[in-house]
């Protein structure tokens, strides 16, 4: 039993496994420079996929609807284009990210940071095709179901997640057919994939290919097994859903190329990010420049045009002397939840939201090397 739970164990500390590199370079994050774009452009979004990216045919594909309801659907992509249209602005998490920063660390996709973006979905509202099709009174939940297929725990399975109605009902849920204003990409979900904004990343099923309304919970792997917050083997642990408050910074300066520490010349430098919070809107976001004993209120820019997205922040910074520092950042929303220096570890590695920790060289510019050759 233990086993069949465990997914696939934990990491050497000090290692990165194969597996864990194949994953790695499969689902890429976004690069935090990335970070200066309030709307992240196609390609600079994470991904995340759990088995191998469909091909699919538009002109064949259809989205099923049936279940408990009174009138099951298919609708073709053609129709779905047809209908009112709506655009939401949504910040989407990965629930692993941080992952690869808890000890010890969970095999799966070793996430640092990176595992967010911000876009603009477009597509059909979720509520409005879930009235058509006229739900029974015993309706409980509706499950999405992706065209991708695989194995996970030792179980072969479709990917699939279910919404409890009320959620799904939603006025800012969508079925999405457009990324920034472009057909979605195959590795984004192409033709359809649903889109709940505020909740972790698994929720917005890609490839969607059927959704069903059945009237008690469902029980497949993705809903019921993975994406809990568990302490050990025997803990069922509770579900993961809404995004905890996370604030990140473009790593200020530049980069070393292979150690990525980052360097910083004497002098004003601006500090500046981007915040956002599943269960109400980012209220503040403090830094540190001494690696969290002492915190100083960042600036935040006006509210983002959706309540879903992430919000800018920035805050100026003058290290007078050369030296070593550690900049940090933390957020807070508006229903008190405060993004913790540690977050609490569990089994799967998920909703690791501790401060972001980014270690800086401050340096003489007279005294960099290659600082002269460049600037001659
Ligand atoms: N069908 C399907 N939907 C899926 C997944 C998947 O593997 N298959 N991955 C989920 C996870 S874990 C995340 S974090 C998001 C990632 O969406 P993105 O790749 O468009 O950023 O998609 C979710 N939807
Ligand atoms: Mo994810």
């Amino acid at each position: 039993m233990a086993d069949a739970e465990r997914t696939s164990g934990f990491a050497p500390s000090d290692q990165l496994t194969p597996e864990e590199l194949q994953l790695a370079t499969r689902n890429h994050g976004m690069p935090l420079e990335a970070l200066r774009h309030a709307i992240t452009p196609i390609g600079l979004h994470y991904l995340l996929i759990h088995y191998d990216i469909p091909v699919v045919d538009a002109d064949t594909w259809a989205l099923e609807v049936g279940g408990r309801v009174e009138r099951p659907l298919s609708i073709s992509l053609a129709e779905l284009h047809q209908r009112p249209q709506r655009t939401v602005l949504a910040t989407m998490e990965c629930a692993g990210n941080g992952r690869a920063r808890m000890e010890p660390r969970a095999l799966s996709q070793p996430w640092l940071l990176e595992a967010v973006g911000t876009a603009a979905w477009t597509g059909i509202p979720l509520g409005s095709l879930l009235a058509e099709a006229r739900p029974h009174r015993d309706a409980v939940e509706v499950v999405f179901r992706g065209l991708d297929r695989g194995i996970e725990g030792g179980i072969e399975q479709d990917f699939a997640r279910s919404l409890p109605m009320e959620e799904a009902m939603r006025e800012e849920v969508v079925l999405a057919y457009e990324l920034n204003g472009q057909p979605l990409p195959p590795q984004h979900g192409f033709p359809l994939r649903l889109l709940v904004p505020g909740w972790y990343g698994m929720t917005n099923v890609k490839w969607l290919t059927t959704m069903t309304v059945v009237d008690e919970p469902f029980t497949g792997f993705q809903q019921a097994r993975g994406y809990h917050m568990r302490r050990d083997d025997d803990d069922r642990g509770a579900p993961l859903s809404r995004m905890l408050p996370r604030a990140l910074m473009v790593p200020p300066g530049i980069p070393d190329f292979f150690s990525r520490r980052r360097a910083v010349d004497v002098g004003g430098c601006r500090l500046e990010g981007r915040a956002w919070s599943g269960h109400a809107p980012v209220s503040a976001v403090e830094v540190s420049t001494d690696g969290g004993r002492s915190w100083s209120a960042a600036d935040l820019d006006p509210p983002p045009p959706s309540p879903w997205a992430w919000r800018g922040w920035h805050l100026s910074w003058d290290p007078a002397r050369p030296g070593e520092f550690e900049l940090c950042c933390r957020a807070r929303d508006d229903a008190g939840n405060q993004q913790p220096v540690s977050a609490t570890w569990n089994m799967g590695g998920y909703a690791n939201n501790s401060v972001q920790r980014i270690p800086v060289t401050v340096r003489d510019p007279a005294a960099a090397p290659g600082a002269s050759a460049d600037r001659t």
